[in-house]
């Protein structure tokens, strides 16, 4: 059996050296977005022992930070992390250059100012609304326009690999799409559409609010249009661990890809499943009609199911890979992986960090359970396990050959990298275990508990392992960064390209079903199921804007 991708020699013989160049800023602008994160993350773990240190770096409260360590981290980082890792892998998969070297430059040079104009805004304290942002938190138009920039970034890499396809089909016509560009292709396609709520709701209501242009704005309409993204935006950021986990991982650990079909069929899930979920971020909103809660609820459940699959399949590939060298019994296989492999244990890592993050989401799901969890410290506790390790982790990881391929550059240390890898790990399990449980204990997020006068006793050991576990963090997060810097402005050069590891599958490819080799009817699916699962709501909710006011709603009397 072969793999569906050509050999990795054949891209990089004529990936345009443009290209290559301009993918390695746009993951400089990443490492730039995780630094600013962390930063404000190490400030945040300090307020909470009592330690508040905003005043030392000028800012103006707690807030201004907290919204600063959400855009950096979980919008900039991630955002352009993606556009440089599958626009590669698109190419890689389709074994030719990207079509157009201008959309390359394109997306950076978009991701960058929209940087620019976000940072500012943040930074002279006009922007305090937060990641989630909707009204009533007012931006300026800045911040606006630079979130407007970074989603049209990705939007020119979508249309990019769009196009790299229909140039490829040509030269292929009837074959399979090769599972690499084919799970890079849909997780943008997914994004693409997913995207269309925030576009809407700043393009529309924000910026124009902003600007003056009109007197209010509807926040309960920008919240839901917030939402329609703000889940799928989660699989947006977990999308690209998994193509990296299914194609990329077993190659490095010794393993085969489980099976091309059912990758195809997971990603297929996310495309239909991930958007027409976002009201159980809206469980205890009241102005949200409670049967399409229910829709949303169940269909969470359903979401969950691929990544169930993901689990398993990839159980199966690294208990292969395991045995491949030499591991023997029912568990000996595991101690057999590469652990203290640069590329592999970080990854390892983020997967078992996920299988935790996985069982909370679960519970935050349950519509009951969530009213206990909802807007507390177990929320945080939660989505640092996904996004902020199986995701951020695994970025890491695949870092450490992404760097040296862009750069032509000998990783630095890369020991000291596997090492890296586990501090964020075990500073992870402290971190996001204290959130769990004080939130339990009815904590709140997003507030300054370090002066809050009501924190009781029993709080008080839980915050401390959040400081300890936060400082651990930022540790490791000052050896990443200086890792991939000593590698990037470092004199060794590589021998030869880096390889960008693709693993065979175990099954034939070309026995895939031709159906899970489309996506069109699977984008038509889609949409019917986010009108269903969205259309009441939002037509009841555009039904309630005041006409009078002009182009935008009234602000409610409530
Ligand atoms: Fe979530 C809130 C439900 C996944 C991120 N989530 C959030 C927020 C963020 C976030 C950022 O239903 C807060 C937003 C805010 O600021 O308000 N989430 C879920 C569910 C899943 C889930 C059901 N979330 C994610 C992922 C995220 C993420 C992924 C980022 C990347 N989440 C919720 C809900 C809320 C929520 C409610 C609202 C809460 C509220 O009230 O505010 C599922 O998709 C999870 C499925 C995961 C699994 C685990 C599979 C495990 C795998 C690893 C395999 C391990 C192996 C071991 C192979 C089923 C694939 C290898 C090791 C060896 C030793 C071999």
């Amino acid at each position: 059996m072969t793999s569906a991708a050509p050999a990795a020699s054949s891209v990089l013989d004529t990936l345009d050296v443009d290209q290559r160049k301009w993918i390695r800023r746009q993951l400089y602008l990443a490492f730039a977005g995780l630094a600013v994160g962390v930063l404000m993350g190490l400030l945040q773990v300090l307020e909470r022992l009592n330690i508040d240190l905003y005043d030392e770096v000028q800012l103006q409260s707690y807030y201004q930070g907290l919204t600063m360590h959400g855009v950096a981290t979980a919008i900039v980082f991630t955002f352009t992390f993606s556009n440089a890792f599958l626009a590669l892998a698109t190419a890689r998969g389709l074994g030719r250059p990207l079509a157009s070297t201008n959309l390359v430059i394109g997306s950076f040079v978009t991701a960058a100012l929209g940087l620019v104009l976000a940072l500012a805004a943040m930074v002279t304290n006009s922007a305090t609304v937060l990641y989630t942002f909707y009204a009533p938190l007012e931006a300026s138009s800045l911040f606006y326009l630079g979130a407007v920039l970074l989603v049209v970034s990705t939007w020119l890499v979508s249309v990019n690999q769009l196009l790299t396809l229909r140039a490829w089909r040509r030269q292929h016509p009837g074959e399979r799409i090769p599972l690499l560009a084919f799970t890079s292709i849909v997780t943008y396609l997914m994004w693409d559409l997913a995207s269309v709520g925030i576009a809407v709701e700043v393009v529309v209501f924000l910026l124009p609010w902003a600007l003056g242009w009109v007197a209010g704005t509807d926040p309960l309409l920008t919240r839901t249009l917030f939402w329609f993204t703000g889940h799928p935006i989660v699989y947006f950021w977990l999308l690209p661990a998994y193509v990296s986990w299914y194609m990329m991982v077993p190659r490095r650990a010794g393993g085969k890809l489980y099976s091309d079909a059912i990758v195809r069929a997971v990603f297929i899930m996310f495309l239909l499943l991930s958007t027409p979920v976002g009201l159980h971020h809206q469980f205890t909103d009241p102005g949200v009609d409670s049967g399409l809660k229910f829709v949303h609820a169940i269909l969470t459940f359903a979401v969950f199911f691929p990544s169930m699959v993901t689990a398993f399949t990839l159980l199966a590939a690294f208990e292969n890979g395991g045995r491949a060298r030499g591991g023997k019994g029912l568990f000996g296989w595991i101690r057999k992986l590469p652990w203290r492999e640069p590329f592999v244990a970080p990854q390892l890592l983020a997967m078992l960090a996920f299988t935790v993050g996985g069982a909370t989401g679960l519970i935050n799901a349950s519509f009951t359970v969530n009213l206990v969890v909802h807007n507390t410290a177990y929320i945080p506790g939660h989505f640092h396990l996904t996004v902020g390790t199986a995701v951020a982790l695994s970025f890491m990881g695949i870092s450490y050959w992404l760097v040296p391929w862009a750069t032509g550059k000998k990783l630095w240390k890369p020991r000291l990298a596997a090492i890296q890898a586990w501090v964020w790990f075990v500073g992870m399990l402290i971190f996001s275990n204290a959130m769990h449980v004080v939130g339990l204990l009815g904590a709140p997020r997003r507030t300054p508990l370090g002066v809050a006068p009501y924190v009781p006793e029993e709080w008080t050991g839980h915050l401390q392992r959040v400081g300890l576990g936060g400082a651990i963090l930022f540790v490791s997060a000052v050896m990443y960064v200086w890792i991939l810097a000593r590698t990037a402005w470092g004199k060794e050069r590589q021998q030869g390209e880096v390889e960008i590891p693709v693993a065979e599958a175990m099954q034939d490819p070309q026995r895939t079903p031709r159906w899970l080799d489309r996506w069109v009817p699977w984008l038509v699916a889609t949409v019917v199921l986010i009108l269903i699962a969205y259309g009441p709501q939002l037509i009841d909710q555009i039904a309630n804007i005041d006409l009078d006011t002009g182009r935008a709603p009234a602000v409610r009397p409530w």
